[in-house]
């Protein structure tokens, strides 16, 4: 309860009264004879629970889908998976698009839930563009276009993934345009032009791929050191969380990863669970991933400074998953035909266990 209340109190002076409502209490309380649900559960110990939703996806009129996200007692913070990357958003250097994080504030507003930016630089769905802006030219780039994106959502957004995937699975920095033109200084650029763009959403390096030890690992943990210690505007490290059943880590081991961050100070999070299974799933593959959910889910409870689990999706209907992985799917809370499946008392049971 106390580091996220802490935080959000500290936003006080700089949102209104109804979104500091909104922001402390998602809009409502848990009592007693609210069902309990993957939020309320959360709740309960001062985190949320969240998934991403998306305007411009299929699914926002699946009316059955959404009312999955329309509920409170699930649901607590959104993260616009798609509509913010510079591809949606800047597709023209310097011309902007916003139409549907624009339907996404105001939906997420109304239920108190909080939002998640992601993401301002990255690697991936970037505009080839990009690729040809000069070097000398390329932070002027970055903090245009953070400038602009983050500034127009400024005071209304929870966190923004400042940075996604800066690096490669072997620990080496990624090759992409921004490395290429300014080195490693560009996760300061872009981590500034955040700050100044928007004075109040926590600012996160977002990575996959860190949830256990390794070179990756390693990599991530000595740039967040060097990033504190040299003053630089990072609150936040999110663990995306992209798990194979039978893969997925111990509690004990994904603390440790967690506790790696939150020792120098920065808050945690869990970014974009999902747990894939080898088609088809069985009934025993299901448990075993109610048990590997409820392990991450009770990873970031055990963690102080963990402030909340999301999760890439609600329903398999509509997982990335299955394109990007053939042969592999199931891989979150609800099946296809949105009911319930054990993972989801899995989450529940992370939180209240
Ligand atoms: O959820 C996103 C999916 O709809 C897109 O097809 C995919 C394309 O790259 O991106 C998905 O989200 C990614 C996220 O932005 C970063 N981490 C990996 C996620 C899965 O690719």
């Amino acid at each position: 309860m106390f580091p996220l209340t802490v935080a959000l109190v500290a936003l006080i002076p700089f949102v209104q009264f109804g979104q500091v409502q909104g922001r402390l209490t998602h809009g409502r309380s848990v009592v007693a004879s609210r069902a309990t649900g993957m939020h309320t559960a959360a709740d309960a110990q001062g985190r949320y629970f969240g998934t991403f939703c998306d305007p411009g996806s299929t699914y926002w009129n699946d009316a059955d889908f959404m009312a999955l996200v329309d509920n409170e007692a699930d649901v607590g913070s959104l993260t616009v998976s798609n509509s913010l990357k510079w591809d949606a958003t800047e597709a023209s250097q310097d011309s902007f698009t916003y139409t549907n994080p624009d339907k996404l504030v105001p939906y997420a507003q109304e239920h108190g839930y909080l939002i998640r930016g992601h993401t301002l630089v990255w690697h991936s769905q970037l505009p080839s563009w990009v690729s040809d802006v000069d070097d000398s030219s390329m932070a002027d780039v970055i903090e245009n276009h953070i400038s602009n994106v983050a500034g127009r959502y400024a005071g209304q957004f929870y966190a923004w993934d400042v940075v996604n995937e800066p690096f490669a699975d072997d620990g080496s920095w990624r090759s992409d345009p921004f490395h290429n033109a300014l080195g490693d200084s560009y996760v300061t650029v872009a981590l500034n032009a955040a700050r100044a763009a928007d004075p109040t959403a926590k600012l996160y390096i977002n990575e996959y791929n860190v949830e256990t030890p390794g070179a990756k690992s390693s990599a991530l943990v000595a740039l967040a050191k060097s990033l504190v210690s040299a003053g630089a505007p990072l609150q936040g490290i999110g663990f995306q969380s992209h798990f194979v059943l039978g893969d997925t880590p111990s509690t004990e081991t994904l603390v440790s990863q967690l506790e790696q961050y939150t020792s120098l100070g920065l808050e945690v999070a869990i970014t974009e669970l999902d747990i894939r299974i080898e088609d088809t799933a069985s009934s025993a593959d299901l448990a075993q991933q109610q048990t590997e959910y409820q392990n991450v889910v009770a990873a970031c409870k055990a963690v102080d400074l963990c402030v909340g689990v999301t999760a890439a999706g609600m329903s398999d209907k509509y997982s990335w998953v299955p394109d990007t992985f053939p042969g592999y799917g199931s891989a979150l809370m609800f099946d296809e035909s949105f009911e319930k499946k054990p993972a989801y008392t899995g989450v529940i049971d992370g939180w209240d266990a």
